[in-house]
């Protein structure tokens, strides 16, 4: 990826060529030439603007932070005191995406594709582009189990077999259970709905798949209290009698960590109303044999079947929460 102050700055396009090129009205380009002074574009002798490819290139970086919420004024700024200290951003790579997206039929499989490219470059606004679009595109079903874990699974695959770093695949998993996260802010809590808490149990640091199930759960109308991976039993079973949840749902990807979860059970069994306890993750499903030794409610091999496991628990027909 090259720096922007690299690119041409010879004029050559007109209005627009660069409105079609970055996304942005002319009318909208000009307000913001006239407003934030961005650039001051060469003029031909007909009076008609010519931009170069570094305008581009600054156009589109700064829609890029327009896009993700920056107030205009505030990403003009930003650039300006990079630009005083010499410092330039890099230029964008040109996302074929955003006309494949119009047509409705770029599959799941692009974005994992994509997605697992970003990541192991490090390439974070192009990773940021395509979650962007993939949430525009996808519901949250088809966006955890079409692109989310496949792309996971291919960085477990490359990061087992020495393609990648460990600190690329922790990269990796940290970017995704950023955006999860903020998704989880998307769907908002319904303080009437029985609440569960969901997270990983001791020692274990696999914390996606809980974090999924939490969204789902929150999509599917429930509270959701998120509390993260390497929770200690005895806490969180003090913490339940005073939170009163209706459930606590955990999650285990090894072995070893699953059979920690035998004395959960046990640990809520005082605590009134009734706390069910439930749990699933890889684990149960590669040595299903811990499905018998964990007392509790196994949810099942898969996070859908969690869910409807969940809804039949309590019997209810939560209303199916929007995003916000
Ligand atoms: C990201 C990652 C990490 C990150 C986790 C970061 C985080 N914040 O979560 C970090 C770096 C911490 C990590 C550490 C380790 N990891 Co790791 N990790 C992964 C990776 C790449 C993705 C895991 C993930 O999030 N998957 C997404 C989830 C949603 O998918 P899933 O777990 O398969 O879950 C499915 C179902 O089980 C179900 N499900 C999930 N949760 C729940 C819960 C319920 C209730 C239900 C019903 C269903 C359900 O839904 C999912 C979709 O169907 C996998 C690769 C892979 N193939 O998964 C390796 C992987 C899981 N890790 C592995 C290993 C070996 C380790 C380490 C031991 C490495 C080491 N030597 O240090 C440590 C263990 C640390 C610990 N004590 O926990 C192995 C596990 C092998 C095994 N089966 O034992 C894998 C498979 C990599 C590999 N190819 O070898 N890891």
């Amino acid at each position: 990826m090259s720096s922007i102050v690299e690119l041409p700055d010879d004029p050559k396009y007109r209005i627009k060529a660069v409105s079609s090129k970055t996304g942005i009205r002319p009318v909208t380009l000009r307000a913001w030439e006239r407003r934030h002074e961005i650039l001051e574009p060469h003029r031909a002798d007909n009076q008609y603007r010519l931009y170069s490819d570094r305008d581009i290139a600054i156009l589109r970086w700064i829609k890029s932070r327009v896009d993700r919420g920056i107030p205009i004024s505030s990403a003009v700024a930003e650039l300006k005191s990079m630009q005083r200290i010499g410092s330039w951003p890099d230029a964008l790579p040109q996302s074929p995406l955003i006309q494949r997206q119009k047509d409705n039929s770029v599959p799941p499989e692009f974005y994992s594709t994509h997605l697992f490219d970003a990541l192991i470059n490090h390439e974070e606004e192009r990773v940021n582009e395509l979650f962007d679009e993939m949430i525009k595109s996808f519901d949250l079903n088809s966006l955890l189990h079409e692109i989310i874990c496949p792309t996971l699974v291919q960085i477990g695959e490359a990061w087992y077999h020495g393609r990648i770093r460990i600190s690329t695949e922790h990269y990796a998993s940290n970017i995704i259970q950023g955006k999860l996260l903020n998704l989880m802010d998307t769907f908002p809590t319904n303080r009437s709905a029985p609440l569960i808490l969901v997270g990983s149990g001791p020692d274990e640091r696999h914390e996606i798949g809980s974090l999924m199930l939490g969204l789902l759960l929150r999509q599917s109308g429930f509270r959701v209290e998120y509390l993260g991976a390497d929770l200690p039993l005895e806490d969180l079973a003090e913490y339940a009698a005073y939170e009163k949840p209706r459930m606590i749902i955990l999650s285990a990807t090894l072995k070893e960590t699953a059979i920690r979860l035998k004395p959960m059970q046990a640990l809520l069994k005082k605590i009134r109303p009734k706390v069910y306890f439930g749990y699933g993750g890889s684990a149960f499903n590669e040595h299903p044999e811990l499905q018998q030794e964990v007392p509790g409610i196994f949810l099942g091999n898969s996070m859908q079947l969690a869910v409807e496991n969940v809804l039949k628990l309590f019997d209810i027909k939560v209303k199916e929460a929007q995003p916000a």
